[in-house]
């Protein structure tokens, strides 16, 4: 088994990477030079063409053709927690982490980087999340997973890109924050990105 994932500085690709990291799946890591455009051409956009990061590919004797290729976080997010990470084992399990990656990936990270959006969906998304990350519980069954890194991973986003935004009024959205820039594996995929 080889598992690679192509990111580039500062990308999307470290949610993924946190993602093995926590789990300690061994993988090798492939910055593109993003500034050179090297997303946009071949070889990469092969493996996207959409030129786009992160992308994954897995190669393995059982994998039809021997290898898989995939972009889009929330695909490689859900993949790996599936082969790789012991979770979505049952269409029950994998519609719960389906839900909560699609969740950030699409309504969360909407409110949080669409200008437009964000006053008027903010509010809302962070009330109602404050209430459910009450105690540190993780957002699916007893152990961080892959749907506590989708939502965290853009949580601890805020105070990097909007330092402005008062999360006062959110203090659990705040603990998740503050326990996530604690965690080691968070850390060291920060510390290279
Ligand atoms: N929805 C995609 C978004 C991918 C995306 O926009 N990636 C950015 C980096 S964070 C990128 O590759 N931008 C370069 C470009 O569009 O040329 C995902 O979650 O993977």
């Amino acid at each position: 088994m080889a598992l690679t994932l192509y990111g580039g500085a500062r990308s999307r690709a470290s949610m993924p990477r946190w993602y093995m990291e926590e789990r300690g799946i061994a993988y090798s890591w492939q910055q593109l030079d993003m500034e050179a455009g090297e997303h946009r051409q071949p070889p990469f956009t092969t493996i996207n063409p959409f030129g786009k990061v992160p992308a994954l590919v897995e190669e393995a004797p059982e994998l039809p053709g021997g290898s898989v290729q995939l972009f889009e976080s929330g695909a490689i997010l859900l993949y790996l927690a599936e082969r790789h990470g012991g979770e979505c084992q049952s269409a029950a399990e994998r519609g719960l982490a389906q839900q909560w990656v699609l969740f950030a990936n699409a309504t969360l990270a909407t409110a949080l980087f669409v200008p437009s959006n964000r006053e008027r969906e903010f509010p809302r998304l962070m009330t109602v999340l404050d209430g459910l990350l009450a105690g540190g519980r993780p957002l699916i069954g007893e152990r961080w997973g892959v749907a506590d890194c989708a939502v965290h991973a853009y949580l601890a986003y805020l105070p990097i890109f909007f330092p402005q935004i008062d999360l006062s009024p959110y203090p659990n959205v705040q603990a998740t924050i503050a326990a996530t820039q604690q965690r080691p594996a968070y850390q060291r995929v920060m510390r290279q990105r």
